[in-house]
């Protein structure tokens, strides 16, 4: 008989951070205040990431600093919790006041549908995170090994469908939020209550999660929010025009590492059907289980969607229903058709307007011609309803009268802005990430470059007579796929500077993934290999084919898998 045993691997260093930081506060609020240096202790980053905060430094810089001798030019980002994107006139304000007084000044919408600000110095944490606070936001979980910002569709105004849908988002993302008092105290300055309850976190415990953990809502048609992509994702079943329940999907995820093949992105399985008003316990059940059975050694391979690969759908599903009161049923049927934004004026039910406004890559600052910031902000100080950030990190500007409907044109044509929903099919589609100079995991350029490669590609959509043809493009400077590459027609994968993985082929719904089309690419290189195959596709395609579709029928290999674990899957239509 062996006597041979295997040693357990020793758990990431994230999960000693956790279980040491006295529920998040770990250092914090010592490395916060020292002013010896821009930057704070490793721990304090991985840290201070559950209260929304990453420590980057600005990537330009860096050699210059180093030549001088000077540390680097560290700054915080801060991403804003906002389930379902939603926000008020007055929030907008303050969010615009704020990055012009404690950050650079442009505020970045994100894939998730919320707010960055980036270049936040140290001594300006306190003050941003006040500021938000007298406007009821927070940045609570909006990153780090917890439930983050869960998205939905926008536009809840049109129907009480969507209405409900965007109450059961914010209600899971508040439910799901840790229960720790470490940001007020750390942010806000609450004072710790000396002999209070010991804290406890009924929920995630005292470790958290193994990794971060992402939530969507999606109502078919529109699969808007990439509910594949989504660790947890819900699907409105809507029966004689009520909300009848939904459809709980689990374990999607795209993040992954070139030449690491055990790291992949997963589309989601389908778990099963249930009642609108257990959105919560199943929420609960899903993470719990991901809580106990995610692997904590390893961060490469600690998302939900490695425990489902690992150990399969059938057992997962038998682990959340012994988790709940109710007994799941099978999925009903569904059916995405598209993802698109709706841009421009939409008159709703209860006869007020929304209108959809394209802003490349989230991007919101004001430029010599293209003043946006300035416009939204005006925008803002004279409306009445919400504002709806979409995943396709535009806005939509919502609950519109008919009287602000004219103010609202007069203000976007003031600013020159009336024609920026005028633009070709491919660029209203396109998403980047944000890239250098602030993501330090960049290994290439994404939304700086943006602009330059779409027209590029827009010259030869015009040839082929293409312009009009929503075509989806999506840029990241690194395979961690933060605008959801893997699910675009033309997914662009940065690699190294000026070089790009390209993946083709992915539905334009978001119910397929994309296959690897060429490993290392220059964007020139790309244009020149994809004109004759844009060509054609303009004179072979289809009725109705959309470009992914055709080139997973006609250009690529049919053993071009997207990566030698992942399976793309046809359909997840039941
Ligand atoms: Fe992301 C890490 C930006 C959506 C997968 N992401 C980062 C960091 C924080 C870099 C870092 O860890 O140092 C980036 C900050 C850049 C900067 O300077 O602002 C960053 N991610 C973004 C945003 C801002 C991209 C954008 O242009 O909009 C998105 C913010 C969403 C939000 O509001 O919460 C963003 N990230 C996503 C998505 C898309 C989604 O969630 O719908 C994904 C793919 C889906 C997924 O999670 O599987 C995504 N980001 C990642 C990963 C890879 C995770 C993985 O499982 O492997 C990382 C790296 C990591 O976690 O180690 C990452
Ligand atoms: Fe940074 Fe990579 Fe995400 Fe782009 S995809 S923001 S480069 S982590």
């Amino acid at each position: 008989m062996s006597t041979e045993t295997t040693t357990p691997k020793p758990l990431a260093a994230n999960e000693t951070y956790k279980i040491n930081s006295h529920h998040l506060r770990g250092n914090i609020a010592a490395d916060l205040a020292d002013t010896s240096t821009g930057n704070i202790s490793e721990e304090s980053n991985q840290l201070s990431k559950f209260h929304g905060l990453y420590m980057q430094d600005d990537r330009d810089l860096r050699n210059t600093l180093k030549k001088e001798g000077k540390e680097k030019a560290f700054a915080f980002m801060l991403r804003v919790r906002l389930a379902g994107g939603k926000a008020t006139p007055k929030q907008w304000i303050v969010l615009d006041k704020l990055a012009d007084a404690v950050a650079s000044p442009s505020l970045r919408l994100t894939t998730r549908q919320t707010f960055q600000f980036h270049g936040v110095l140290k001594g300006n944490v306190k003050k941003l995170i006040k500021g938000m606070n007298q406007v009821l936001l927070d940045s609570i979980a909006a990153c780090g090994d917890v439930n983050r910002n869960v998205m939905a569709p926008p536009n809840p105004e049109r129907s009480e469908i969507l209405q409900q849908v965007y109450e059961d988002a914010a209600n899971w993302s508040n439910y799901a939020l840790p229960k720790t008092r470490a940001y007020h105290e750390i942010y806000l300055d609450e004072e710790l209550v000396a002999g209070g309850e010991p804290e406890v976190e009924p929920m995630y415990g005292d470790t958290y999660l193994p990794r971060k953990f992402k939530t969507g809502f999606a109502i078919p048609p529109s699969n808007d929010v990439d509910i594949f992509s989504q660790d947890l994702g819900y699907i409105a079943i809507v029966e004689n025009g009520k909300l009848a329940g939904y459809n709980v999907t689990v374990g999607g995820g795209l993040g992954m590492s070139h030449g690491n093949a055990e790291t992949f992105p997963r589309l989601a399985d389908l778990l099963g059907f249930i009642p609108a008003d257990k959105v919560n316990e199943v929420g609960a059940a899903v993470l719990t289980t991901q809580r106990d059975f995610g692997d904590r050694t390893n961060r490469k391979h600690a998302r939900l969607k490695y425990t489902i690969q690992d150990r399969g759908i059938e057992w997962f599903r038998g682990e959340v229903q012994n988790r709940i009161s109710f007994q799941l049923e099978p999925a009903r049927p569904f059916n995405f058709t598209t993802i698109e934004d709706p841009f421009g004026w939409h008159e709703c039910s209860d006869g007020t307007w929304f209108y959809g406004l394209h802003i490349l890559s989230g991007r919101i600052k004001d430029v010599q011609g293209w003043p946006m910031k300035t416009a939204l902000r005006e925008i803002a100080e004279i409306h009445e309803g919400d504002f709806r950030l979409t995943p396709s990190q535009n806005v939509t500007i919502s609950g519109v009268t008919a009287e602000k409907k004219a103010e609202i044109e007069a203000i976007l044509a003031k600013h020159g802005l009336s024609h920026e929903n005028d633009r070709s099919g491919l660029r209203l589609n396109a998403l980047s990430c944000v890239a250098l100079p602030t993501c330090g995991l960049a290994l290439a350029e994404s939304e700086r470059d943006l602009p330059s490669i779409l027209g590029k590609f827009e010259n030869i959509l015009d040839e082929a007579g293409l312009r009009d043809d929503a075509i989806s493009l999506r840029i990241t400077g690194c395979p961690n796929g933060c605008c959801r590459p893997y699910l675009a027609e033309i997914g662009f994968v940065g690699k190294a500077p000026g070089k790009y993985a390209l993946y083709l082929g992915a539905k334009y719904n978001g119910t397929r993934l994309n296959r690897l089309f060429s490993p290392s690419i220059t964007i020139d290189d790309a244009v020149s290999t994809l004109t004759p195959i844009i060509k054609r596709y303009a004179k072979e395609r289809n009725e109705g084919e959309g470009f992914g579709d055709f080139c997973d029928r006609e250009i690529l290999p049919s053993d071009a898998t997207f990566h030698s674990i992942g399976t793309p899957k046809a359909s997840l239509t039941a």
